[in-house]
């Protein structure tokens, strides 16, 4: 495959390293450890790229080459099965040749592409504030058993606290639909405390996988995935040591009428956790978010919440996401935290120009834009409340944090709702209800393609002219 001059010369711009800002990366961040910034300012991990080559004699023949003159170790780690091609994550000894390896894979007849390997970062605002959540080792403690919920339910405490619910209209929705545990929903993100007891219920559970047997009962190639998985660390314990997962499954499907906390936008569904981001920072790698998209994609989600961004278009990632758009999986991603135009600055993966992606600015109380959101007359597609958001963090507790990070799950919640009431409704129609039945406001015009905050009260007005009666029961 030929490369033309523009593509190229972006690579030699992306690839060029500024050592400056590698050393101001490199500070107080834990893990990963190996940060190092393209020209443009997006990190990557030193030294990796992932590769797409048509075959695995196109990748042994890569190897071959570049192990002379770039020093490309052998070691090629599988990534991604896309649809002309298959994606590697390769290693080379040392980072200063990445740029020199890249072009020359990009040169080469075997090769589709070729990128760095990105870092990525939760867009919420102050997580950091929050006391750190311990982990029990390497992948958290054990599962508990699932506690039986009030019946009949009980007013959950703190639900007057939560203003975004009353934003969206959200009590009046759950007249039609409250959700329902067959609604499985993946969150991407810094794991989740999936035994917080107002989370607890609405765990995924996966139907094929015996607890701790150590075996891969359900041959998915992940032993013991039982609510989800950790890429990050690489075990079966996706347990939240940062507090922004917990925080956003909590705004997606906190447990509704337990007599406890707070609830979520679905009162009940099915969480599966995917971390890939995790530590202080809350960062993770390309690498490891493509692996988390390709579980839920494979694993029966039918939405994707992403309260992450900030890497540079990534055509592994885009051929990730097609994946899901290709079976009907919607993708609601958080539009950024930088105040920025996103159609003039795009920002990953919120910019992806794909039908299953569903990009989300943050409001606050009044209904203004947040000042720190993106916004996006044509790249932005509507907002949701984001600013002061009370929701689930690790240990049982409750905090609130602002960020497009909190916006994304209120969206992702009422997408529940839509696809509880209407099982059949696509990624496409879900996408479209959403945008269509948004409550205009004068602060959002010009700044989302709508013009409008998320009202999933008005969205089941619209769901019942075009598809029906919704379901009743879960
Ligand atoms: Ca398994
Ligand atoms: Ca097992
Ligand atoms: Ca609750």
């Amino acid at each position: 495959m030929k490369f033309s001059v523009r593509s190229c010369a972006s690579v030699l711009a992306v690839v060029a390293l500024s050592s400056v800002a590698l050393l101001s990366q490199a500070q107080g961040s834990r893990t990963p450890k190996n940060i190092a910034l393209t020209e443009d300012g997006f990190p990557y991990v030193r030294g990796e790229y992932l590769v797409k080559v048509r075959s695995s004699d196109a990748l042994e023949r890569l190897l071959g080459n570049q192990y002379e003159s770039v020093g490309a170790v052998s070691r090629k780690v599988p990534v991604l099965n896309a649809k002309s091609g298959t994606w590697y994550k390769i290693n080379l000894s040392d980072d200063y040749k990445l740029r020199e390896a890249i072009l020359s894979a990009r040169e080469s007849a075997d090769v589709i592409y070729a990128e760095p390997n990105y870092i990525y970062h939760t867009t919420s605002l102050n997580e950091k504030n929050l006391p750190a959540p311990g982990r029990n080792g390497k992948g958290g403690p054990d599962y508990k058993e699932i506690p039986a919920l009030p019946n009949p339910p009980v007013a959950d405490p703190q639900l007057s606290n939560l203003y975004g619910l009353s934003k969206i209209g959200a009590q009046q929705a759950w007249q039609v639909s409250a959700g329902s545990s067959k609604v499985l929903v993946a969150d991407i993100d810094t794991g989740v405390d999936y035994n917080h007891q107002d989370l607890i219920n609405n765990m995924w559970r996966n139907p094929g996988e015996v607890v701790g047997d150590g075996i891969d009962n359900d041959a998915n190639g992940f032993i013991d995935d039982v609510v989800g998985w950790d890429f990050r660390d690489k075990d079966a314990r996706p347990f939240d040591d940062n507090s922004h997962g917990t925080h956003t499954t909590g705004t997606i499907a906190a447990t509704g009428g337990n007599g406890t906390g707070i609830s979520g936008v679905a009162q009940q569904a099915s969480i599966m956790a995917l971390r890939f981001l995790g530590g202080s920072q809350g960062s993770g790698t390309l690498e490891d978010a493509i692996k988390a998209i390709e579980y839920a994609t494979d694993n029966g989600a039918q939405i994707m919440s992403n309260s992450w961004g900030g890497g540079a278009y990534s055509q592994a990632m885009f051929d990730a996401i097609s994946r899901a758009n290709d079976k009907g999986i919607l993708f609601v991603a958080a539009a950024g935290n930088s105040g920025t135009d996103n159609d003039s600055k795009p920002t990953y993966p919120a910019s992806y120009q794909l039908p299953n992606v569903l990009t989300v600015a943050a409001t606050d109380s009044a209904d203004k834009l947040a000042s720190f959101s993106c916004f996006g007359a044509k790249a932005v597609h509507l907002a949701a409340p984001g600013v002061k958001i009370l929701s689930t963090t690790p240990g049982d507790k409750y905090a609130s944090l602002s960020g497009t990070s909190m916006a994304t799950p209120h969206v992702t919640g009422a997408a529940v709702l839509l696809k509880a009431a209407y099982p059949k409704m696509t990624a496409k129609e879900l996408k479209a209800v959403l945008m269509d039945s948004v409550e205009q406001l004068p602060s959002l015009t010009g700044k989302v393609s709508t013009g409008g905050r998320l009202k999933i009260s008005k969205a089941f007005a619209i769901s019942r002219s075009m598809f029906g009666e919704p379901n009743s029961g879960n």
